[in-house]
């Protein structure tokens, strides 16, 4: 897939209010920190469309982009982030499996990992309740620049062994970087091939 535009929509704090066009959607979720941010940009080839920050918690709303007027991408808070309040931290979970469950348009959940770490139980709950609500996703490895592709390799083996532990069949799965764009082509084909199925 070829991007030839990709416009800013709107920034939303609940699915009600969230663009109601049932054009395919694309969601990308992850913990905070993870790379979400930088992803999107990385896919639409864009340097600051979506801002990224060294400090994690920086998406707080919903945020809408539309792909070559025919589909949306959509960057989601980070889950499990402990800097802030108890209080805040279950008003994004609601926000987010809100949003997860109700939206009919939600074609697949990108679900980013870390390469860096051996896996992370927030992240294997994250992935069960997606299975629970029978949503859509793949799997996307971030960072994969900082190591070398063994280690990556080796995170990734343990991240399947501990879903096969839950799991019959695992989902499809991808390694990115958005310093050297690895994963790009590949995942911008896998989100042509099922858009052009939804269709
Ligand atoms: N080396 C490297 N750094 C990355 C990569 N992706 C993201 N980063 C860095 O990781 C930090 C967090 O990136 P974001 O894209 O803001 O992460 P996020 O998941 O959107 O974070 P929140 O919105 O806070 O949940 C930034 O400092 C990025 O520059 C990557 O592929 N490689
Ligand atoms: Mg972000």
């Amino acid at each position: 897939m070829i991007i030839r535009s990709v416009n800013y929509v709107g920034s939303f704090s609940k699915e009600e209010d969230c663009p109601k066009e049932e054009i395919p959607e694309f969601a990308f979720i992850g913990r905070s920190n993870v790379g979400k941010s930088s992803l999107i940009n990385m896919l639409c080839g864009k340097k600051d469309l979506v801002k990224v920050s060294q400090t994690p918690g920086k998406t707080r709303t919903i945020n809408f982009f539309r792909v070559n007027d025919a589909m949306h991408f959509v960057d989601l808070p980070g889950y499990g982030y402990a800097k802030i309040s108890q209080q805040e931290r279950s008003r994004f979970e609601k926000m987010i499996f809100e949003y997860l469950a109700k939206r009919q348009q939600l074609q697949c959940v990108f679900v980013l990992i870390d390469s860096r770490h051996t896996p992370q139980q927030l992240d294997l709950d994250f992935v069960n309740r997606l299975g629970e609500l029978q949503i859509p996703f793949a799997l996307l490895f971030t960072k994969a620049d900082k190591q070398g592709r063994s280690t990556t390799d080796k995170h990734i083996a343990l991240f399947k062994k501990e879903m096969l532990k839950s799991w019959e069949a695992l989902p499809q799965l991808f390694v990115t970087s958005a310093v050297t764009k690895l994963g790009r082509e590949q995942l911008l084909a896998f989100i042509e091939k099922i858009a052009k199925r939804a269709d």
